[in-house]
């Protein structure tokens, strides 16, 4: 199949270009870097350090015998879209080029409007763009189980029956996002179901739930990044970044608040399945990716054992929540669409993060030197007026 990353140069989409050219897809890829700006702009890097896009492009010639045909795009621009699509011709597109992080979107209003416009924008472009050079791909797009917030009630995937006044109707279930960043991905979720009913496109959304896990093979320049910042750095990234310098677990709050967890190799099997078995023309499929619900206390203690039979001193210290956000809750989402295609979760969380902890050990200086970015200072409830001290102009310009 050929297939177009969109965003190819970040965590998810730099492993899945290899995971898909080891499976004989054609891959093809764009990008405008904004990533590498973000995290910048948070003033980090990746732990694991990340080579150039000509650097990674070369690698992965040698490594898979054929070229990965890449373009540098800004998805903001209508025709620069067009463009990509007109080359590429893909069978399908993994949509990733995205802002994908809640804190960074809760910075202020510039950031909030930010991330809503890039993330919205970027999709809608590419919807017309589907609709007009390639109507017959497949458009899989990541959205996140966040979209859902954190009901009294089991979620379905997407959609469910409910009666009302003695009718009955499939409708979509509620969406009830916890930051600007997931409100922008509840927008998407809608236009491209729009788009699938208005012009017969057939897409996959992806729930995603936090995703964890290093991708370090022989060749460091096939590395994909791992952040630790505060709004580039998921939890699980967080958590084992600090267990390896001995700087004391960011449990956020009381930690019993609940979230789905994958492993980044799960993400990779998730994904490929969505992609070898597309939806009929005019299906809008919504799929919730996760394999352990877990409480940010349980995680954390899974941290510390497994940094610990590592010889790492960690401890777990509670942090103010710096989120609005529920801590006690019932969450019981479901998550059987992929299953049904054939994902059959790999290895067990503990495994994973005791990878992670080896994969991280060797960049400890250059994590210790940034450790000040585990305190979060980013409020959700923040007063008007009083600034945060990272840069009040969101990263987009164009490198
Ligand atoms: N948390 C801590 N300590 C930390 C960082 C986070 O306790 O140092 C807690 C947060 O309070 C939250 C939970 O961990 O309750 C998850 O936070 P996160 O930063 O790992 O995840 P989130 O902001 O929800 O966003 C991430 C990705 C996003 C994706 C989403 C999936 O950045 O792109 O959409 O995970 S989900 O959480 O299922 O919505």
């Amino acid at each position: 199949m050929r297939v177009l990353i969109t965003g190819i140069d970040g965590y998810l989409g730099w492993t899945l270009a290899q995971h898909l050219a080891e499976r004989g897809h054609i891959v093809a890829g764009a990008d405008a870097f904004l990533r590498r700006k973000w995290v910048e702009e948070m003033g980090s890097v990746s732990a694991i350090p990340i080579a150039s896009i000509e650097d990674r492009i070369a690698a992965f010639g040698e490594q898979f015998d054929r070229q990965l045909a890449f373009v540098e795009c800004d998805f903001r621009e209508h025709s620069e879209v067009v463009e990509v699509l007109e080359d590429a011709r893909p069978d399908t597109v993994v949509h990733l080029a995205e802002c994908p992080s809640a804190p960074y979107s809760m910075i202020d209003v510039t950031h909030a409007s930010f991330v809503q416009v890039n993330n919205v924008t970027s999709t809608l472009n590419l919807l017309f763009a589907l609709r007009d050079v390639c109507p017959d791909a497949h458009l899989l797009k990541l959205g996140t189980m966040g979209e859902y917030g954190t009901p009294n009630l089991d979620i379905p995937e997407g959609f469910f029956e409910i009666e009302y006044r003695g009718q009955r109707d499939r409708l979509p279930f509620p969406r009830q996002a916890g930051s600007w960043y997931h409100w922008s991905k509840v927008f998407d979720s809608q236009n491209v179901q729009f788009a699938s009913q208005l012009w017969g496109l057939r897409a996959t959304d992806v729930m995603q739930s936090v995703v964890y896990g290093t991708h370090v093979p022989d060749d460091s320049r096939l590395a994909t990044r791992l952040d630790f910042d505060e709004a580039f750095g998921t939890a699980v990234h967080r958590l084992c970044c600090q267990a390896v310098i001995g700087y004391p677990l960011t449990q956020y709050g009381s930690g019993t608040q609940r979230r789905g967890f994958l492993s980044l190799a799960d993400s990779m099997q998730c994904l490929t399945l969505a992609i070898e078995h597309p939806p009929s023309a005019g299906e809008y499929r919504v799929f919730n990716q996760l394999r352990d619900v877990l409480t940010i206390g349980q995680v954390a203690d899974l941290v510390r054992t497994a940094a610990e039979s590592l010889g790492f001193d960690v401890l777990v210290e509670p942090v103010q929540n710096p989120r609005h956000e529920v801590e006690g809750h019932y969450y019981n989402p479901d998550s059987k669409h992929l299953r049904a295609l054939g994902f059959v979760p790999a290895e067990p969380m503990e495994a994973v993060l005791k990878r992670m902890l080896k994969d991280l050990a060797p960049h400890r200086a250059r994590i210790r030197s940034r450790a000040h970015l585990f305190e979060p200072k980013v409020l959700w409830k923040r007063h008007a007026g009083k600034a945060v001290q990272y840069m009040s102009t969101p990263s987009q310009e164009r490198s």
